[in-house]
């Protein structure tokens, strides 16, 4: 293993989610662009995992595709409602290294979509981090949403609020376009909304 895999039980920070730059990125012809006034980002002192109920990442049936898998670090540690799980790319599946990994939850059937949460990984908190990616969220009527998303430091954690819901939300994806180390990870992604 490349990693210094320490088995140290991580901390579940306590830290503020600081945030984060969102700027529309390219599109193509058919993707509607969406203004950064219908964002909003949260600060939050208190990260707790979002309520199964209200997280459609937890819906049964949902599909979720990753680049690429660190054996023993499963994709389904994405989504598994513990923050201190991460999942982490094969090695030299990174960015940095010239690939685009990434992350797609594909749901069961159109959902709205409120919010999204992305939790760095905390089980190796230094060097191992994503730091940029794009963002795109498909509709049930054909329209995607994009954006260039900065992930804050230290623990690039972030809270997204759509000040509009997002209705009938078939899927979501984020490329990384910046991160560090040959096998980058990711402890959690929420998707707060409803079916
Ligand atoms: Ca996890």
């Amino acid at each position: 293993m490349s990693k210094l895999k320490k088995l140290v039980s991580s901390v579940l920070m306590l830290s503020s989610i600081l945030i984060i730059s969102f700027s529309p990125s390219s599109f193509s012809e058919t993707n509607i662009k969406m203004g950064e006034e219908s964002l909003t980002v949260d600060k939050a002192s208190d990260i707790q995992p979002l309520d199964v109920e209200k997280n459609m990442a937890r819906l049964e049936g949902v599909i979720l595709n990753v680049s690429s898998t660190y054996a023993g670090w499963d994709k389904e540690r994405l989504i598994d409602g513990n923050l201190d799980t991460s999942w982490f790319t094969a090695l030299n599946d990174a960015a940095n290294l010239g690939k685009s990994p990434f992350v797609e939850l594909i749901f069961p059937q159109p959902v709205m979509v409120e919010g999204l949460n992305f939790r760095g990984n905390r089980e190796y908190k230094e060097g191992y981090d994503i730091l940029e990616g794009v963002l795109v969220i498909n509709s049930s009527s054909g329209r995607s949403f994009e954006y260039l998303v900065s992930f804050p430091p230290p623990d690039r954690d972030f809270d997204i609020k759509f000040k509009a819901k997002l209705k009938n939300i078939t899927s979501i994806k984020l490329t990384f376009t910046k991160d560090e180390s040959p096998e980058p990870g990711l402890a959690e992604i929420e998707v707060l909304g409803e079916k």
